[in-house]
């Protein structure tokens, strides 16, 4: 993609250090954008961490091609020290001078610690959904250091990867919109593995198998029921619940708060392996069958879904039925997201936000797209 700012933007000279941790998919390709930005511009790179190793330049690096941070990384001696890293980076915090922590990654421990980064004064961009969706506490703690440190932590890219569902909602709420309703395809994955396997048709390819060509093509975690238990879409729902007033506090220990159906097979629970799974999964394809077909008797289609009822405050991930005519049933390919809010504004005819919900390139958009925000 290319991203042409206004020679405006680049008038005043603050500078902005950019320090990404995780680089596999989504961070490489969010440094391929951010070294692809036109220059000159605020940005520069001063830290580049995988699990393991960190390299760090205070002054930024000097890359003279867009690989080349990959050899600065392999050749750094240093290993990751998060906890030094967040000192390095706080010397670096001036008036004029803004330091933001990119998280690519998936990690637990990573996203513990934004409480302590936001109060040495390090901004927080992240498209890992892990912090924003566990515990109330811990998502106290990250609003309450931001409140004090003034610094900031953008999550755009954790819900609906690039789409614009965050920042849709937010503006409805400040603007005073009334959220009635939110319903939603949130999962790439489930979209896929939905969206090829009831067409509103009886028949089809039988539910193991569109498994596991998810799975071949990349579409699922290694082990698909990482994605079958419906835990990214309650996560992703806990993000838009505590964005709503009414529903702030509705869930206190987060995702494991929303209602959510998995479909795992109960006999197939804890199969430690993704192989062993897909093994056994065909042993239940008799019963996808047989909801495909009932929809299908009634015109309708199956859909794994997000809801959120602000109303009732029925938060809940499920597998649904809907009209072939619907939405949900006839505009949705790949593994395309869709969000509906239903508000008092919008009254009978829904605002809908649609388009590829997953994959590197539109993620490292939506976490690009927060950088801008920033500067
Ligand atoms: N890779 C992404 O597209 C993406 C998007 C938003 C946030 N993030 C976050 O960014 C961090 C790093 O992500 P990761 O990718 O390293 O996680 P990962 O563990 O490699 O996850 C594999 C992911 O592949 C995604 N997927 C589904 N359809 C895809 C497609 N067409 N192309 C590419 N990927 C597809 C699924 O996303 P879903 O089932 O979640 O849609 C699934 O979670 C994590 O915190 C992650 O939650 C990643
Ligand atoms: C389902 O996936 C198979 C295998 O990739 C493909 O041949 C078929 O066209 C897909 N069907 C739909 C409705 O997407
Ligand atoms: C996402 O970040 C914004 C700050 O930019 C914050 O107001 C909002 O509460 C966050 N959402 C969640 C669920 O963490
Ligand atoms: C999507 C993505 O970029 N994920 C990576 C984030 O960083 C970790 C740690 O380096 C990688 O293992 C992930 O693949």
């Amino acid at each position: 993609m290319s991203i042409t700012p206004s020679a405006a933007s680049v008038s005043s000279v603050k500078t902005v250090s950019v320090a990404i941790v995780g680089v596999g998919l989504v961070g490489s390709e969010f440094i391929s954008q951010l070294l692809s930005f036109p220059k000159p511009n605020h940005f520069r790179i001063v830290s580049i961490s995988s699990s393991k190793i960190n390299a760090f330049d205070p002054f930024g690096f000097d890359f003279s091609s867009h690989s080349d941070w990959q050899s600065y990384l392999t050749s750094s001696p240093s290993r990751l020290n998060i906890h030094e890293l967040i000192r390095e980076l706080s010397n670096l915090v001036h008036p004029g001078s803004d330091v933001i922590l990119v998280d690519n990654t998936s990690s637990d421990d990573v996203a513990g610690l934004y409480p302590t980064f936001l109060r040495a004064g390090i901004n927080v961009i992240t498209p890992n959904k892990k912090a924003f969706s566990s515990d109330w506490d811990l998502y106290e703690k990250i609003l309450a250091a931001s409140l004090e440190s003034g610094s900031r932590f953008l999550n755009e890219s954790t819900v609906g990867a690039g789409l614009p569902i965050i920042s849709t909602l937010k503006d409805l709420v400040a603007t005073g919109d009334k959220v009635t309703k939110i319903e939603g395809v949130f999962s790439g994955t489930m979209s896929y593995i939905f969206n090829n396997f009831s067409t509103g048709e009886p028949g089809g390819p039988s539910f193991s198998d569109v498994v596991s060509v998810a799975r071949e093509k990349g579409y699922t975690e290694p082990h698909p029921a990482d994605d079958l238990n419906g835990a990214d879409v309650a996560r992703k729902l806990t993000i838009l619940s505590r964005t709503i007033p009414a529903l702030r506090a509705a869930l206190p220990e987060g995702y494991k708060s929303v209602q959510t159906t998995s479909l795992i097979p109960a006999e197939l629970e804890g199969i430690k392996t993704g192989d062993e799974f897909l093994a056994k999964l065909p042993e239940f394809d008799a019963r996808f069958d047989k909801m495909r077909a009932e929809a299908a008797q009634e015109k309708q289609v199956l859909r794994y879904v997000g809801v959120i009822d602000v109303a009732s405050g029925l938060i809940k991930a499920d597998l649904e039925k809907y009209p072939v005519t619907h939405p949900f049933a006839t505009s949705l390919g790949g593994s395309d997201n869709i969000v509906m809010f239903h508000t008092e504004r919008y009254g009978a005819r829904p605002l809908i936000v649609q388009g590829a919900g997953a994959g590197a390139a539109v993620t490292a958009m939506g976490v690009m797209s927060d950088l801008l925000k920033l500067v």
